[in-house]
């Protein structure tokens, strides 16, 4: 637990920022570490899986989905979320979706465990556009109202300029100076900013410019629509929930498996076992160790990792792969190896060879 300047115990943060390369959008995971709530501020849905097993990781409870604003160029994973991990949703009432569980406003709080985000309405952008701001005033979420040294465009969804100009310098620009400022989109990768920054060198809202220079500005600024318009829009107002609920990309059936936040399929060594007799276990060490002191798996094949990529003929079509080294890092690479060569059931051995021995699994050769 932290203090802050008044004595009141504040406890610790969790916070990572993520990417939807596609889109370029920012999510953002709040946790509170005392109790394990969470909040995800702008999911994307193609992403559900890599949150959901970062949340898990951080041994985190997500308690909402938070959405900035109903978006235009991708789809939320709010819907997807809540079915998977039964968090509850909330965005703007003003934003006109069906299926939250709560619709925000102006200063409303949402809760995390003993932490909370301040809601403030800025729109401009959409009509429903807000920012959530941390409890201490240390870290505020602007969606796309205020951008890294820009703004969200105002030419669609209610959008408009002046409205957008006076959110900022009403509830942006009165933050505390030092506080960081986290965008819901950057396109040349930045990551954040600060009121301070944005004050002196946002080139469409900082320094002396008036709000009628800022709407000649946003007038002119010549985008074409975002190319998934069409389709994310509806959706959203759906907050992401599919039209006919068609289930989205099952995870693999063919065996338990746990997908890790570094993007790879991970099996355990109980569940190898259980399904050891119709996969193909591919050992990558080197032969040494193949033959060596920590033995290999019954039934384990060698191809050692540098010779994965040209020997992948060897593998039968269509049978699920296991990958397996000593400790599960080689394996891994073997994995992601495998899979951008277009082998779609594969897997790693969580641990490898020292797990695999350590939780009493039959081994062939090695010492006791
Ligand atoms: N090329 C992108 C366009 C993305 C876009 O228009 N983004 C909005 C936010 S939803 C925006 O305000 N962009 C500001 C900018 O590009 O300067 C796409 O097709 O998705
Ligand atoms: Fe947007």
């Amino acid at each position: 637990m932290e203090s802050d300047e008044y004595g009141a115990h504040k406890s610790m943060l969790v916070f990572r920022q993520l990417w939807d390369p596609q889109s370029s959008t920012y999510t953002y995971l709040l946790g509170d570490r005392e109790s394990g709530a969470a909040v995800l501020i702008d999911p994307v849905f193609e992403q559900v899986r890599r949150d959901r097993a970062l949340i898990e990781e951080l041994a985190l409870r997500l308690a909402w989905s938070l959405d900035t604003h109903v978006h235009a160029d991708h789809i939320t994973g709010s819907w997807m979320l809540k079915q998977q991990l039964g968090s509850r949703i909330a965005l703007a009432a003003e934003g006109g979706a069906q299926g939250a569980d709560r619709l925000l406003k102006h200063g409303d709080r949402v809760t995390f465990g003993n932490r909370f985000l301040e809601v403030r309405a800025t729109p401009g952008h959409t009509n429903g556009c807000l920012t959530y701001v941390l409890d201490d005033h240390t870290m505020a979420f602007t969606g796309d109202c205020l951008l890294i040294r820009g703004s969200g465009r105002t030419d669609f969804q209610q959008g408009d300029a002046r409205t957008l100009f006076r959110s900022v310098h009403e509830h942006i620009f009165s933050l505390p100076p030092a506080c960081l400022l986290y965008p819901g989109h950057d396109y040349r990768g930045l990551t954040v900013t600060s009121v301070e920054e944005e004050l002196q060198y946002n080139p469409r809202l900082g320094g002396q410019i008036a709000e009628g220079d800022f709407a000649g500005y946003m007038e002119n600024l010549g985008l074409a629509h975002p190319k998934k318009i069409d389709v994310a829009v509806p959706a959203n107002l759906r907050c992401g929930r599919p039209e006919r609920d068609a289930p989205a990309a099952s995870d693999p059936s063919w065996a338990a498996l746990t997908y890790t936040f570094s993007g790879i399929w991970e099996i355990a060594p109980q569940a190898l076992e259980e399904v050891s007799c119709k996969v193909q276990i591919i050992d990558v060490r080197e032969p040494g160790e193949f033959s060596g002191s920590l033995g290999h798996i019954p039934r384990a094949r060698l191809i050692p990792l540098g010779e994965i990529e040209s020997r992948v003929a060897e593998l039968a079509a269509g049978g699920p792969v296991v990958t397996v080294c000593r400790s599960g890092a080689r394996s891994a690479q073997a994995a992601v190896i495998l899979q951008r060569i277009g082998v779609r059931d594969i897997a790693n051995l969580s641990g490898g060879m020292l797990r695999w021995r350590a939780e009493g699994h039959a081994v062939v050769g090695g010492q006791v």
